[in-house]
């Protein structure tokens, strides 16, 4: 059966592949797994027929016969442990591929979710430049001792794994504020994530959502 998971009918990114879907679909391009896409305008992800899914009223979901699982870090270990390629064998190799995938989505994301956040919705207030000032020096502190990990690495723990999957899409989030780019050895990281012909793929299918056109490969 194949898997149905939930995106965003118009994203806000304009299909930039910023939405949490974009994870989604790239953990199951890398295993080559087939899936469903359900779109959901705002109201419909907020009715209460998708609150059964997800109880935020958020994307993405994701449904496999009897299971549904909302989280977007949930669903991609759960891609991970039911198919070859995203975790590996070795069980120490493993817990510490999925420490990443936590690294990426509980110390890493949050400082640069506020961060874009307040660009979005703070701009108008007084203290805004203050306080974003304070937020982006957050950023830096994480990116900094992330940088100081990977060093000349190509992934956080030898092999590709879901932990770098999880951790390029975060780092992703930065785009446009010009954050990463003074990081030259994660700017080339999140860089070599997105050459994976499994990424391409996933963006294509979420860039095509927004305009319209399928995608060509
Ligand atoms: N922690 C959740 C976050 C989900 C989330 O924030 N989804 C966004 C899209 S990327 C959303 O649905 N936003 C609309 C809303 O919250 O109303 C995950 O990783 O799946």
């Amino acid at each position: 059966m194949i898997p149905t998971i939930t995106a965003f009918e118009r994203s806000p990114d304009r299909g930039r592949g910023l939405a949490r879907d974009m994870r989604v679909r790239w953990a199951l391009e890398e295993v080559g797994q087939r899936y469903d896409v359900r779109l959901l305008s705002f109201s419909e992800m907020k009715e209460s027929a998708h609150r059964k899914l997800h109880p935020f009223g958020q994307i993405p979901t994701y449904e496999e016969r009897d299971l549904t699982l909302f989280e977007s870090g949930a669903i991609i270990l759960h891609i991970a442990e039911a198919h070859a390629g995203l975790l590996p064998g070795d069980a120490n190799a493993r817990a510490r591929a999925i420490a990443w995938m936590f690294a990426a989505l509980n110390t890493v994301e949050p400082p640069i979710v506020e961060f874009g956040m307040a660009r979005i919705s703070e701009r108008d207030k007084s203290w805004y430049e203050e306080r974003q000032a304070m937020l982006e020096q957050r950023v830096h502190t994480r990116l900094g001792e992330l940088s100081s990990r990977v060093g000349g690495a190509d992934w956080l723990d030898d092999a590709f794994s879901a932990g770098d999957l999880l951790m390029v899409t975060v780092l992703r989030r930065l785009d446009g504020s010009g954050v990463l780019e003074k990081y030259a050895n994660l700017s080339a990281y999140v860089a070599r994530g997105e050459a994976r012909p499994a990424y391409q793929r996933a963006f294509d299918a979420q860039l095509a959502v927004f305009t319209g056109k399928p995608p060509t490969g």
